[in-house]
């Protein structure tokens, strides 16, 4: 079959990634023996003309839509990017009666909402590479599709959504195919923005339970890892073929599980690279050894998922390591040389006036450079705030998620953003 996989992603906001989603599907594709060309829209001047432009000159008989923002996850400079990517199905089947499947990390979160919005019959959630190659051989064989893998499905006033199958080790997947996408164009100098960043993945999965987060629902939560060597071999290359100076790993936690993250930096190591790169670190796992391994291969930035400063809000976010951990991590992270990024999410449950204090002194207290604020939790269906927030009655049983709706505690709402405002204008690195 000839594939024409698109990336809809024009959001300009924080780092701005490289399509890895739809490159790794690439890789997939093309290794199951189809013809592939690829869409990067983030450049796209415009979009839909694009679209239909490419759809004449490659003539697909299926289309790939990768939908990985829905919004800015932002309550009070709200974005919201779903009709954009309804712009380019439009687009599409104006052009085209090849079916159209969506995906990605947003799509997956909201399925038939995104079905419904789109008016689009079908999509495949999670992780991708095997299930759409299923799907494809399905559709070229014209056999029944009902029960495929992951596939999300709305026809007929009827809607389905099967599991992805079982969670397969990434390294049984071929490595993201970037020859077909402008890796150049992700190539951030420090000081240039937005700051477009190349990426790579080294792991899938999260085991942790914060009440807040899709990621399990995205990537599950049993943590699979590539093999060292590969994952290396990939940094080296984002070096070497596409003159990368700087990488990001996407990887939920980088530093979990610590043995594996100590071979892969020691496999960093032994390429002599001098790209450099970031990663997330979630506290639990700060050990000094395995944060120096990381310096010595390059590890230059780091985001510490602290979200609060606060013990009780520590708490009921359910992070699952203490104020303690937090002022470990920011401190071994200080030691070592690292740029640091903190984190608050204010106004989850039980947050007020107290804690708001405690988190806010913390960081001035450890002043790890940069502290990015948000006020308000998005709201995510399957995720424990879900539950909360029906019992509080903040959402309707049923509401649709899929339009950005927020958490904020009853004794911060009325305050707490302009506080938080006003903190952020005084206090340089800080960002709300
Ligand atoms: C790492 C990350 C970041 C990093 C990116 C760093 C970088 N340079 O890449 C940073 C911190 C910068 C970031 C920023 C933002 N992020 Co972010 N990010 C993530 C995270 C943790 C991983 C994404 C990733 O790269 N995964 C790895 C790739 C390989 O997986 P994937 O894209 O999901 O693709 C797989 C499948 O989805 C599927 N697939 C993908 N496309 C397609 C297409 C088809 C046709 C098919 C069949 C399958 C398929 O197969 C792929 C391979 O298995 C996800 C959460 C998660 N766990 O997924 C949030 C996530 C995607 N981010 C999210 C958001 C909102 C944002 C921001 C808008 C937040 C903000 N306001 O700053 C910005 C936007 C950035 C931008 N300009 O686009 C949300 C999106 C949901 C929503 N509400 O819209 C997520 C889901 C997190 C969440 N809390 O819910 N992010």
């Amino acid at each position: 079959m000839k594939v024409l996989l698109i990336s809809d992603n024009r959001c300009r906001e924080n780092l701005v990634p490289f399509p890895l989603g739809i490159a790794c599907i690439a890789a997939a594709v093309e290794q199951a023996g189809h013809e592939i060309s690829c869409l990067d829209l983030m450049f796209s001047q415009d979009p839909a003309a694009d679209t239909v432009a490419r759809i004449r000159s490659f003539q697909p008989d299926c289309i790939g839509l990768s939908v990985r923002n829905i919004d800015n996850q932002d309550k009070y400079r709200g974005e919201f990017y779903v009709p954009d990517a309804r712009e380019i199905a439009d687009a599409a089947r104006s052009e085209t009666g090849a079916p159209i499947v969506l995906g990605g990390a947003g799509f997956t979160i909201f399925p038939l909402e995104c079905l419904e919005f789109m008016d689009l019959e079908m999509g495949i959630v999670g992780e991708g590479e095997r299930s759409f190659a299923e799907l494809l051989s399905r559709l070229e064989a014209g056999a029944p599709l009902d029960d495929t893998p992951g596939l999300a499905l709305c026809r007929d006033g009827a809607s389905l959504i099967n599991p992805p199958g079982p969670h397969a080790w990434p390294g049984l997947f071929p490595p993201p195919e970037r020859e077909l996408f402008d890796v150049t164009r992700y190539n951030w100098k420090p000081g240039c923005t937005p700051p477009f960043v190349a990426n790579l993945q080294s792991r899938r999965g999260c085991h942790l339970r914060c009440i807040y987060c899709s990621s399990p629902t995205i990537e599950g939560r049993m943590v699979r890892a590539r093999e060292p060597g590969a994952v290396a071999a990939e940094l080296a290359s984002l070096q070497n073929d596409y003159g990368i100076g700087l990488a990001s790993f996407v990887d939920s936690l980088f530093n979990y599980p610590a043995d594996y993250t100590r071979e892969l930096c020691r496999e960093i190591i032994s390429r002599q690279l001098s790209l450099r790169w970031i990663a997330n670190l979630n506290p639990l796992y700060c050990d000094r050894e395995t944060m120096a391994l990381m310096r010595e291969a390059g590890c230059a930035g780091i985001s510490i998922g602290n979200e609060s400063g606060s013990e009780d809000i520590l708490a009921s976010l359910k992070k699952g390591f203490s104020k303690r951990e937090v002022v470990e991590a920011v401190n071994a992270s200080k030691e070592l040389g690292f740029r640091i990024n903190c984190f608050l999410l204010l106004g989850g449950p039980g947050e007020n006036e107290e804690t708001v204090k405690e988190s806010v002194d913390l960081m001035l207290e450890l002043d790890p450079g940069m502290v990015r604020v948000t006020v308000g939790i998005r709201i995510y269906p399957g995720c424990e705030m879900h539950g909360i927030a029906l019992r509080e009655g903040v959402i309707e049983p049923g509401q649709n998620l899929l339009y950005p709706t927020f958490y904020i505690s009853r004794e911060t709402e009325p305050w707490l953003y302009d506080y938080m405002r006003e903190l952020c204008d005084e206090h340089e690195g800080w960002n709300l």
